[in-house]
């Protein structure tokens, strides 16, 4: 039998608003922030969509991270830099803020870490606002994990408390996503991707570039070894990681350089272009999974390609002297991986320019093949929940910026062609 959560409800109406509370008992979180299997939504039969909800506390809100959307009001009191650091000067960049009951809060555990999607730094940031200091507002977002810490996602609306409406976005006052060239949408196209919807071809590139540059969190080699482990974590045993290419779940602590260990898989192999390790390509988490010591190096840098012979340890996947194929269930994965690279790294910045091409054998220029193959297994590999995740987290906790391909698979064809 699953164990059944009691739960209440406590609805009071006030003054015309419904006020619903969850109960702090029943907002049990997974570390990664999704709901816990008590977390059940709300009725519809309990809902009263003609009336709006009072705005929650900053603590009921850090009870309460059930993934659903609420407003909430606090205090500002500085910027989340890490899961334990809120930086209340010296803002470095405009991506969050942390709000509590008090104006005065210091303690990070009555905080609700807030991200602040693109549209709104310029007006809520506190590198360009640090006068919000103190100041008390209402946010509208998703109650989940934001620096693995209580916190809110997906932003909608920031505004001064008192206000009679809340602040939107210029490019999300409608509600109706916005649609790309072939119809695929993603809940932050009116934000985060406002500037490239509709673009094609080079000037897809040169945005999605632009957009995906910008702001970002740079890691070093060792913070990798932290952010695989929970950007790759196996969803049915939080202690283990997923290696990429032989599916097998192991545990986190098992990393390291010994036979049977993971290790961090360059999937942009690290000779194709130069880039090593040191804080840059050879650091971006998009492109670095977890793999078994011996499959990594088998892999080696090969350029991807279909056909050779099976690989040990690595069921699906087979190999030849120019190049490797993974198991299918992350070929799309490895194709939006790879275009990813090419699109973040356009040279001018002291590394290589990426790019794909048709061809096996790159060896150490500054390219990946084979293209056309890449494409096909984007198409037949669409993204799953995995995938979509690890894009999530990344942007959230890690490096604060996101594949495009793994929101807009058509992208590939808008950019690379079919
Ligand atoms: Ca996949
Ligand atoms: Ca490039």
């Amino acid at each position: 039998m699953p164990v059944v959560i009691p739960r209440r409800r406590i609805a009071a109406v006030v003054t015309g608003l419904a006020v619903a509370l969850v109960p702090p008992s029943l907002a049990l979180t997974s570390a990664a922030g999704a709901p816990a299997a008590g977390a059940l939504p709300v009725p519809h039969a309990a809902a009263a969509p003609a009336l709006v909800a009072a705005p929650l506390t900053v603590s009921q809100a850090v009870a309460s991270q059930t993934g659903q959307s609420a407003t909430v009001r606090g205090y500002v009191v500085g910027q989340p830099t890490a899961t334990s650091t809120v930086v209340r000067s010296s803002f470095p960049n405009d991506y969050a803020l942390a709000i509590a009951d008090s104006a005065a809060e210091t303690s990070t555990s009555r905080m609700l870490y807030v991200q602040i999607p693109s549209a709104f730094r310029s007006a809520w940031g506190l590198k360009s606002n640090p006068s919000l200091m103190g100041r008390q507002i209402d946010v509208t977002g998703a109650l989940s994990a934001y620096f693995s810490h209580p916190g809110m996602t997906s932003t909608t609306a920031f505004a001064f408390s008192g206000t009679s409406t809340t602040t939107t976005s210029p490019t999300s006052t409608t509600t109706s996503p916005t649609t790309s060239p072939t119809g695929t949408t993603s809940p932050y196209d009116s934000t985060y991707y406002a500037s490239a919807i509709g673009k094609t071809g080079t000037a897809l590139h040169t945005e999605l570039h632009r957009i995906i540059s910008s702001g970002v969190t740079t890691l070093t080699y060792d913070q990798v070894w932290t952010a695989l482990k929970d950007t790759d974590q196996d969803p049915a045993n939080s202690n283990n990681v997923i290696e990429i290419y032989s599916g097998r779940s192991i545990a986190k602590s098992d990393n390291g350089g010994g036979v049977d260990q993971w290790n961090r898989e360059h999937v942009w192999a690290k000779s194709h272009g130069d880039f090593g390790t040191v804080n840059g390509p050879g650091t971006d988490v998009h492109h670095l999974r977890p793999e078994d010591v011996t499959v990594n190096s088998t892999r080696g840098n090969l350029d991807f390609d279909l056909g050779g012979s099976p690989v040990a340890q690595c069921t699906g996947c087979l190999s030849d002297g120019d190049s490797f194929e993974p198991r299918n269930a992350v070929k799309g994965d490895v194709a939006r991986m790879i275009l990813y690279m090419a699109v973040r790294w356009d040279g001018g910045d002291g590394f290589a320019d990426l790019e794909p091409n048709n061809l096996v054998g790159n060896g150490t220029a500054p390219y990946i093949g084979r293209l056309s193959v890449l494409k096909q297994w984007n198409l037949q590999d669409p993204p799953d929940a995995f995938e979509k995740r690890r894009n999530q987290v990344i942007f959230d906790t890690w490096q604060h910026n996101r594949n495009p391909f793994v929101d807009h698979p058509e992208w590939v064809t808008a950019i690379y062609g079919s």
